[in-house]
């Protein structure tokens, strides 16, 4: 075997306080690496990265999109319909949910999100300092995403949680996987009992999917694992998007200055801080026989892992890879994925980092950390779990 083989750890705590050493000893490595702890493959250049989430038939998600092998391993939940399907299943329920998250659809939240946006700015200016990742970046969806689902107003962070939890189980059964079962355990019940038609509102993007149902487009089953595809993915990636932009205009004042001069780069903004911090780290494939990547040939049945935030920063790909600038040519980064399983939700993730961050453009003459920035540890997720802040009024 000529694949170089590396001991690295990519789901330990070294690795995420500063995993930039490591992605960049896995690009120089070759074009894929062997993970010696894991038995499993790990691919971080942009081009080979890209490529595997182009090629859905040498790359399957049916056998799970973590470390675990569903050949080999009973799924610990039910698979996701999206997530964890291959075509032709996988098109069939995607086309069902792009119809629900259509352009028509996101477009008709925008005056509501537009709303919660500037009035939670309003609230935060008047304080002298707020936790950005609690009192923002979680705060912000959790207030417009439920409501576009059509979920009542109580528990709702109960979502941290579980999202914490799955976008976990994507990894190993480490101590944080423990944990974040552990801290799930309370709200699991609930969360099933928010996919069921009765507890969905009639507007919201979870009834649309259970009168899909009505249609026979997906059965009655299906329905309720499609709504909980929504509520696992749609808090905690946006969160550490949101999360993410924040800590870099932050740290990037000059950019955050050229955002005030010129508010309508906000989407921008939102898009340079997924590619820089890429919210979603990796995710795992399974090959569907031999395979090549650049020329390395895999047989099959093995678990390749992609590092999306090692290809958003390969220096073979970008200028400066490492520089926020939010008027960077970033179309192609692979934040949201690629290929038939990119991001569902990407709409929604956009428009909500628009509008918060185009309501920080007009109302703030700045944006300062104001205390210890504490990471939050995830095998999946990146991103943190406190980041004091304070905002100056414009
Ligand atoms: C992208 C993503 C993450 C976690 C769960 C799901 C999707 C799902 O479809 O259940």
């Amino acid at each position: 075997m000529t694949v170089p083989s590396l001991d690295v750890d990519p789901f330990s705590r070294e690795f995420f306080d500063d995993p930039f050493p490591v992605h960049a000893a896995l690009r120089d490595a070759g074009p894929v690496a062997y993970l010696s702890r894991y038995d499993a493959f790990a691919v971080a250049r942009y081009e080979h990265v890209q490529a595997m989430l182009a090629d859905w038939q040498n790359f399957s998600s049916q056998r799970g999109v973590g470390l675990s092998d569903f050949a080999k391993e009973k799924p610990w939940r039910l698979p996701s319909l999206l997530l964890e399907k291959d075509p032709p299943l996988h098109d069939r329920t995607r086309r069902v949910m792009d119809g629900v998250m259509s352009p028509a659809a996101v477009r008709a939240l925008r005056a509501d999100f537009a709303r919660a946006a500037d009035t939670l700015i309003d609230e935060l200016l008047q304080r002298q300092r707020f936790d950005a990742v609690c009192d923002l970046a979680e705060a912000y969806p959790l207030t417009v995403f439920p409501d576009a689902v059509g979920m009542p107003r109580e528990n709702r962070r109960f979502l941290l949680p579980y999202g914490n939890m799955v976008f976990n189980s994507f990894g190993p059964r480490n101590d944080f996987f423990k944990a974040a079962v552990q801290d799930a355990a309370p709200v699991l019940a609930w969360v099933q009992a928010q996919s069921k038609r009765e507890a969905l509102s009639p507007g919201g993007f979870g009834a649309a999917i259970h009168r899909a149902a009505d249609a026979g487009d997906v059965t009655r089953d299906e329905a309720e694992i499609l709504v909980r595809s929504l509520l696992t993915a749609g808090v905690d990636t946006t969160v550490n998007g949101i999360g993410a932009a924040l800590y870099c205009l932050a740290r990037f004042p000059e950019q955050f200055r050229r955002l005030r001069a010129d508010p309508s780069l906000a989407r921008a903004a939102f898009e340079e801080a997924v590619r820089l911090e890429s919210p979603v780290q990796t995710f795992f494939r399974t090959t569907t026989g031999n395979v090549a990547i650049g020329g390395e040939h895999l047989g099959e049945g093995r678990k390749v892992l992609m590092f999306l935030g090692a290809a958003n920063r390969d220096p073979r790909r970008w200028e400066n890879p490492d520089e926020y600038d939010i008027t960077r040519r970033n179309a192609g980064h692979v934040g949201f994925g690629h290929g038939i399983h990119a991001c569902l939700g990407a709409v929604l993730a956009r428009l909500e980092g628009e509008l918060i961050l185009g309501a920080l453009a007009r109302k703030c003459a700045a944006i300062e950390i104001s205390g210890e920035p504490k990471r939050r540890y995830n095998n999946t997720l990146r991103g943190m779990a406190s980041l004091p802040m304070t905002l100056r009024a414009a």
